[in-house]
């Protein structure tokens, strides 16, 4: 059976290529069920300190395979989402370490909102992002009605949504919708080099900041500094805590575990 997913262990990090490029890496059940399967793998071994995911061939990932969704054999759309999208959705953001998307061509539909979902959103220089349920009669899935406004607000959120339209990665980076865009042929050595760099980091306390992030999303001050309150004595009793402030005392480079 073909394998839609390549999943590889490299040094301290996971990394996710999402592999139908005959279809722009479109994802049919297979695809979404190994995806998950190499996402719980991301946050289950404690060896993987950092994650990057990112696309084979000319595309990042353009959304649901459309030919499955209208199969009478298909999974079914309701199934999809639940089942599909929504479990990726959920595991990117519960993974405790940082997850980096490295968007190598369009990203269209769940693939636009997959890559929103990450902790660092790197892309080409010629990549793009597009809402495109619209264009089908659907709406936006795969947490981009959560995400997107959170990043570029409601107004432009609206637009991209209800209109459709292709964004070209430097534009998204200029609305705050992603973090950074590279230069074509540097976008993997780039994302490669980022990544590694955040395997190397406190782990224990990146992830930390992330469930911090997570939860700033919803709560007011007074629970959000009780939130960072609680992780950070969390963090004060990690290891890498304890290796930090050596190594800034001896002025000398710290080298953090992760634990
Ligand atoms: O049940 C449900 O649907 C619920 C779940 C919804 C989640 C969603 O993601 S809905 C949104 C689904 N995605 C789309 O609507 C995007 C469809 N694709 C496109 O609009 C265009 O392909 C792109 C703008 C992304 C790229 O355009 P372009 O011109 O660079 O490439 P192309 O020629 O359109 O595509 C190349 C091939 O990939 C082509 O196959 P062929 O002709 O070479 O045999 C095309 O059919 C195939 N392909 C592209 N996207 C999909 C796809 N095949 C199946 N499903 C796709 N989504």
């Amino acid at each position: 059976m073909s394998t839609y997913i390549n999943f590889e262990i490299k040094d301290h990090a996971g990394l996710i290529y999402l592999n139908r490029p005959d279809v722009l890496n479109s994802f049919n059940r297979q695809m979404a069920m190994e995806m998950q399967q190499a996402l719980d793998a991301c946050h289950d071994n404690s060896a993987i300190r950092a994650v990057l995911i990112s696309g084979n061939g000319r595309a990042f990932c353009a959304g649901q395979d459309l030919a499955e969704a209208v199969s009478p054999d298909g999974p079914g759309l309701e199934n999809i989402v639940k089942n599909h999208y929504n479990p990726i959705i959920k595991k990117i953001r519960n993974i405790p370490k940082p997850v980096v998307c490295a968007v190598n061509g369009v990203a269209a539909g769940a693939g636009a909102n997959i890559a929103l979902a990450c902790d660092l959103v790197l892309a080409s220089s010629n990549a793009s992002f597009i809402q495109a349920f619209s264009k089908i009669g659907l709406i936006p899935d795969s947490g981009g009605t959560f995400f997107l406004p959170r990043l570029i607000g409601m107004q432009r959120a609206a637009a991209l949504m209800m209109l459709g339209e292709k964004i070209p990665a430097p534009e998204a980076a200029a609305m705050g919708m992603i973090y950074k865009v590279c230069e074509a042929d540097h976008l993997m050595e780039e994302a490669l080099a980022l990544t590694n760099r955040l395997s190397l980091m406190p782990t224990k306390g990146l992830g930390y900041t992330k469930r911090a992030l997570n939860l700033s999303l919803f709560n007011n001050l007074d629970d959000q500094l009780d939130v960072e309150a609680l992780l950070q004595t969390a963090a004060g009793k990690t290891t890498d805590y304890q290796e930090g402030v050596a190594a800034f005392l001896e002025k000398r480079s710290p080298i953090f575990t992760g634990a």
